[in-house]
C-alpha cells in the first residue's frame, strides 16, 4: 500500500497470534475481505515472543492445546509431548499458517499506532507504524492476554551494563549463560520454568524472589502412540467433553468436596496427583480447593510439605514457603525448580526481608549487600488481559480514548464487546474467561459468535453495533458475582492486576467456564438481543469516501 492511501477492508484484525490466525480463517470462510497486522516478524503471537530456555505449554497440554475447526488437521498433526515446548507450539502454528495460507493477508512488523471509529461513515480507520493506513468497517482485537511485557521500574536497572533480557521478549539468537553470573527477578511461570535451564550452564544464579510459589510437578512426557490414535479416533467424543468442561479440556468437571474425604484419602489423592503431575493435578482437585480456606489449606501445607522435603537447606526452603491461597496466582508446573536450589550456583534473595535498593553498571544491590553479575533476566510477567488493549487504546465515539474509558474498571460486555467502542470486538479480553479456558478453544468459539455478529449485521442491513451502559454494569456485576464466590480476589495476582502499579485492582477473569458459552450464546440466539443497532448509513457495497 502507497503510504498517503487508505485501503479498504471489511475487517481489521491486530495480531497474528492463536486468536488472530483462526479470526482470519473464520473471515475469509464467510467472504470477507481481512487485513491482519503484527508488530512481530511472523505468526505465533505469544508463542512468538517466548523463546527463554524452558518455555513450554504449562497447561493440560497436548494434544488438546491446539484448534479444534479442523478435522483435517486433528488428523494430519502429531504431538511428541504433553507439554510441548515454545518450538513445537510454532512448529504447529506454522503448519496452520501454511496449511492454510494465512500469511498473505497478514502484515508483519507493523505496529498498529493509531485506531479511531468514524462515526458518520461507521468504520474504524487504523494507522500503522509502517505509514500505512486501513478503514474497515470492523475491528477485531486479538491483541493477546500476555503479550505487553512487565518491565520493572527499579532505580538504576537502565544503568545495567550487561546483557539483559526479558523472557517475554527473548531475543532469536541463542544466549549463552556460560561462565556467567545471572541474576533472575521473578518466580511465576517464566522464572520457574527457566530457572534450571540456566542453573544448569551458568556460573551462578541469584534469584531474586518477591513472592514465593507454590509449583506442581510437571511431568512432562512424550505421547504415546495410542494416546495420539485416541486423540484421533474419538475427536467428536473429546471435541464434546471440551466444551462441557470449565476450562474446555476433556475432562469431567470435580464436584467433590475435599470434606467429603478423610485427611489419609486426601492425602493419598493429593500424592497420586502430585506423582502423576501434569496440569491434571488442577483438574482433578476438590471442588472446593478455590472457594473454601479450609480445604485450600489442606492442599497449601500438602505443597509446603513437598517444598521442605526437596530442598535441602531449611533456611532456604523457609524463605520459598508461599503463604498465599494456594492456586490463587496462576499454578505452575515445573522441572527441577526446587531442586535448583540444592546445586551450589542457585542462591535465593528473599525480596519481603531483603529488597532491592538499585542497579549499578555491574551488579544489583539489595539492602543486605552486592551481588556482582553479567546478565540480569527479567521473568517479570505481563500487563495481562487488558494491558495489550490499552497500548493500542482505540478512541471510539466522540474521540473518546480506551484508556479514559477503563480508567477505573475494563467496562465490556460478555467479554466480547465495549460501550462507545461500535464494532470493535476483542478475543480474549477482561470479561471473558480466557486466561482460564483453553486458548485456541476459546478464541473458536468466541471469534464464531463474532462471525454470526457480523453477519446478522449484514442480513439486518445495519452500521453498527455497541454495548450499552447497562449492559456492561450487569455484566462487570456478574464477572465479579462468579470472582467473589472464589477465593482468588483475594490474593494479589496478574488476575487481579495487582502487578502493574496502578492498575485498577480486581479480577476481570469471566470465572464461569463453560457457562460463559451458554451466555454468549444466549445472547446470539435471540439476535444479539440488548446491543444497540444503527441502520446502514450507506448501503452495503456503496463506495466508501
Ligand atoms: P508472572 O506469573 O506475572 O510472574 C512474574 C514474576 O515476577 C512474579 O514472581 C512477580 O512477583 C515478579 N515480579 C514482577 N515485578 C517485580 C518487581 N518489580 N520486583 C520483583 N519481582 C517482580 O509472569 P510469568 O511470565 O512468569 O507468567 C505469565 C504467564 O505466562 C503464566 O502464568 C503462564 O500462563 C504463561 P509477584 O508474584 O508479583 O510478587
Amino acid at each position: 500500500m502507497d503510504s498517503g492511501s487508505i485501503e479498504n477492508y471489511d475487517v481489521v484484525v491486530i495480531g497474528a497470534g492463536v486468536s488472530g490466525m483462526y479470526a482470519l480463517h473464520h473471515l475469509r470462510e464467510m467472504g470477507l475481505s481481512v487485513r491482519v497486522y503484527d508488530g512481530a516478524s511472523d505468526i505465533g503471537g505469544t508463542w512468538w515472543y517466548n523463546r527463554y530456555p524452558g518455555a513450554r505449554v504449562d497447561g493440560p497440554g497436548s494434544p488438546f492445546y491446539s484448534y479444534t475447526f479442523s478435522e483435517e488437521l486433528v488428523q494430519e498433526w502429531d504431538w511428541a509431548e504433553t507439554q510441548s515446548e515454545q518450538s513445537a507450539v510454532l512448529d504447529y502454528l506454522e503448519h496452520v499458517a501454511d496449511r492454510f495460507d494465512l500469511r498473505r493477508d497478514i502484515q508483519f512488523e507493523t505496529w498498529v499506532e493509531d485506531a479511531r471509529y468514524d462515526e458518520e461513515a461507521q468504520r474504524w480507520t487504523v494507522k500503522t507504524s509502517t505509514g500505512d493506513r486501513a478503514s474497515a468497517k470492523f475491528l477485531i482485537c486479538a491483541v493477546g492476554a500476555l503479550s505487553t511485557a512487565n518491565k520493572p521500574d527499579i532505580p538504576g536497572i537502565h544503568d545495567f551494563a550487561g546483557e539483559c533480557y526479558h523472557t517475554g521478549l527473548w531475543p532469536h539468537e541463542p544466549v549463552s549463560f556460560e561462565g556467567k553470573r545471572v541474576a533472575v527477578i521473578g518466580t511465576g511461570s517464566s522464572g520457574i520454568q527457566s530457572i534450571p535451564e540456566i542453573a544448569r550452564e551458568a556460573a551462578h544464579v541469584t534469584v531474586l524472589q518477591r513472592t514465593p510459589q507454590y509449583a506442581f510437578p510437571a511431568k512432562n512426557r512424550p505421547i504415546t502412540p495410542e494416546e495420539m490414535a485416541d486423540a484421533r479416533t474419538n475427536w467428536d467424543a473429546h471435541r464434546e467433553k471440551m466444551h462441557a468442561n470449565f476450562g474446555g479440556f476433556p475432562c469431567d468437571n470435580q464436584e467433590r468436596s475435599a470434606f467429603e474425604d478423610t485427611p489419609e484419602q486426601r492425602e493419598a489423592l493429593y500424592e497420586a496427583l502430585w506423582q502423576r503431575g501434569g496440569f491434571q493435578f488442577f483438574l482433578n482437585l476438590y471442588s472446593d480447593i478455590a472457594i473454601s480456606e479450609e480445604a485450600n489449606q489442606t492442599l497449601a501445607d500438602f505443597v509446603r510439605a513437598k517444598i521442605r522435603e526437596i530442598v535441602h537447606d531449611p533456611a532456604t526452603a523457609e524463605k520459598l514457603l508461599p503463604d498465599y491461597f494456594v492456586i490463587t496466582k496462576r499454578p505452575i508446573l515445573e522441572d527441577g525448580y526446587f531442586e535448583a536450589y540444592n546445586r551450589d550456583n542457585v542462591s535465593l534473595v528473599d525480596l519481603r526481608e531483603d529488597p532491592i535498593e538499585r542497579f549499578t553498571s555491574t551488579s544489583v544491590i539489595t539492602q543486605t549487600g552486592e551481588h556482582p553479575i553479567d546478565m540480569l533476566v527479567l521473568a517479570t510477567g505481563f500487563d495481562a488481559i487488558s494491558g495489550s488493549m490499552l497500548r493500542l487504546n482505540p478512541k471510539g465515539r466522540g474521540g473518546m480514548s480506551l484508556k479514559e474509558k477503563w480508567e477505573d474498571r475494563f467496562h465490556n460486555y460478555l467479554g466480547l464487546t465495549i460501550g462507545g467502542f461500535p464494532n470493535l470486538f476483542m478475543i480474549h479480553g477482561p470479561g471473558s474467561p480466557g486466561v482460564f479456558y483453553n486458548m485456541p478453544l476459546g478464541a473458536e468459539r468466541q471469534m464464531d459468535w463474532i462471525g454470526r455478529c457480523l453477519s446478522h449485521l449484514h442480513d439486518q442491513e445495519l452500521g453498527s453495533i455497541e454495548a450499552t451502559t447497562e449492559n456492561e454494569e450487569a455484566w462487570g456485576a456478574e464477572v465479579s458475582t462468579l470472582a467473589n464466590i472464589t477465593l482468588f480476589p483475594r490474593t494479589d495476582s496478574w488476575w487481579t492486576g495487582a502487578n502493574i502499579p496502578g492498575k485498577p485492582r480486581y479480577f476481570s477473569v469471566y470465572l464461569g467456564g463453560a457457562m460463559y458459552y451458554h451466555r454468549i450464546t444466549e445472547v446470539k440466539d435471540k439476535n444479539f438481543e440488548g446491543f444497540l443497532f444503527e441502520p446502514a448509513h450507506r448501503p452495503e457495497g456503496a463506495e466508501i469516501p
